[in-house]
This record gives C-alpha cells, structure tokens and sequence, in this order.
C-alpha cells in the first residue's frame, strides 16, 4: 500500500515530476492574484459604504466618472489574464501536452483503463511491444499479447501497479476498455482522460524518488472510488530488476496452470 498520504501537507502535494513546478508556478500566481483583487475590491466597498451612506442633509446626486476612470480596473484584470495566457499558459500547455517526447530513448508504458483496473505493459528488453489481438484478451491476458509474436514474449504486464525510473522521460499511451476514465497522479502534476477508441500520449519526467497513486479522476461507475494504482519511481537499477521480476512470476504462473485455475 501507498503511503502516498506523506505527500500531501496543507498546501499543495509535493513536486515529484519535472512539470509540477510550472504547474504550480501558475496555481500560484493566480491564487495571489485573485487575492490581491479580492482585497483591493473590498476594501473599494467598503469605503463606498461609508462615503455615500445616509447622513442628514445631503441627497443622492448622480455624478459621473469618465468612462477612461471607471474601466481601468476591468483593463488591468484583462490585460493580466491576456498576458498569462500568452507568457505562461499557452507556452506551459505546448511544451505538457503538444510537444510529444520521441519514443526513442523514453521509458514506453502502455496504460489500459478498465472498470476498475489499471493494466500496464512495458516492451520489456528488446524495447518493442507484441502484436496484440482481440480474440486474446483473457482474465490472464488483459492486453491479448498473441504469443505468436516473438516481440511479445518479453513483455511485462502489471495490474495496478507502475514503475518508472527516476530522471527518464516516460511516455504512455493511454488507453480504454470501456468507459472514460481519467490518468491523474496529483504529485507529477500530470492528468489525462482515458478514451475508448483513443490511444492518446502522455508523457513526464518524474524527478522524485517515493512512492504515489495512481487515481481514476473520471467517475466511471460503482468502482470508481477503488480505482487506483500504486507507483512507484526509483533507480534504473531497481526499476530493472522490478521487470525482470515482474517476468519471472509470470513464467512462474505459466508453469503451475493451478495458480490460474484457482481464479
Ligand atoms: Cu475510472
């Protein structure tokens, strides 16, 4: 189980990938800026209330204010959100989700959403993924890795549970069995929905060693609440030998169709 609740404090969770600083850069600067105009209209308010309340001896008189004076606060605000728009959200938005890392040299994850799972396969050693077919996918078999195909037979597949190795560019190809789902890991910032007939990319560098969840962010069904993987970034080194012992228990269970049949 995660001890992912030692990420979280009072503010925002702790900063595992290479987007999170940007991401709350720009959570911050809006925050502090929503607060500073908060303050500034009320205290406007207030000294509105008290200069024109009621008093003896004077009456309402409509004065008017010359429409440069009385839109400058609304241009401040727009001319504000135009600029972080362009210096900051569009620039930020290319480089999260338009600006795809090649798949070369990237650690390849490819994340299947199902009610209520999270399925992920790796390409294993040779770095190439095995053809798949429908009429394959089995209880055992989640993505239908023809067995056929030699690029399959080193594969690795994991059920609710991810690794990545720290300081490489991972890049997932995310998937859906059913319904829309949503990929979120809160600590890397990083968030995308999970479309049926879709393979869409998603990519990070997580850059914190620790353990996170995975968690549906798409309300799914009755099970959404359940669904959620365990993840994990750690050394190359760890990250390799996790694999090769993913492999290993999967040859294992082959050998011994008991381990199946009790299903
Ligand atoms: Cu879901």
């Amino acid at each position: 189980m995660v001890k992912a609740l030692e990420n979280y404090g009072w503010f925002l969770p702790v900063q595992a990938s290479d987007f999170a600083a940007d991401i709350d850069r720009g959570l911050i600067i809006i925050h502090w800026a929503m607060a500073l105009i908060f303050v500034l209209w009320g205290i406007f308010f207030v000294y509105l209330l008290v200069r024109y309340r009621h008093r003896d001896g004077h009456k309402v008189e409509r004065s008017h204010m010359s429409l440069a004076v009385s839109m400058t606060p609304d241009v401040a605000v727009l001319g504000f959100e135009i600029l972080l728009i362009a210096v900051y959200a569009v620039p930020s938005w290319s480089r999260m989700k338009i600006t795809v890392p090649p798949a070369e040299g990237a650690v390849q994850v490819e994340l299947m959403a199902e009610q209520f799972n999270w399925s992920a396969r790796y390409p294993g050693k040779d770095g190439k993924f095995g053809r798949t077919a429908p009429d394959q996918v089995d209880f055992t078999n989640p993505f239908g890795i023809v067995a056929e195909d030699p690029a399959g037979a080193d594969d690795v597949v994991a059920v609710n549970e991810m690794r990545f190795p720290v300081d490489e560019t991972v890049l997932v190809k995310l998937t859906s069995k059913d319904v829309i789902h949503s990929f979120f890991i809160p600590e890397f910032r990083v968030k995308q929905d999970a479309v049926p007939g879709m393979a869409l990319p998603v990519w990070f560098k997580p850059n914190r060693v620790g353990e996170y969840e995975l968690t549906c962010a798409q309300l799914c069904g009755v099970g959404h609440a359940i669904m959620r993987a365990d993840v994990k970034v750690e050394d190359r080194a760890s990250f390799d030998a996790w694999l090769a012992s993913k492999k290993a228990a999967e040859h294992a269970d082959a050998a011994t169709p008991a381990a199946v049949e009790q299903w």
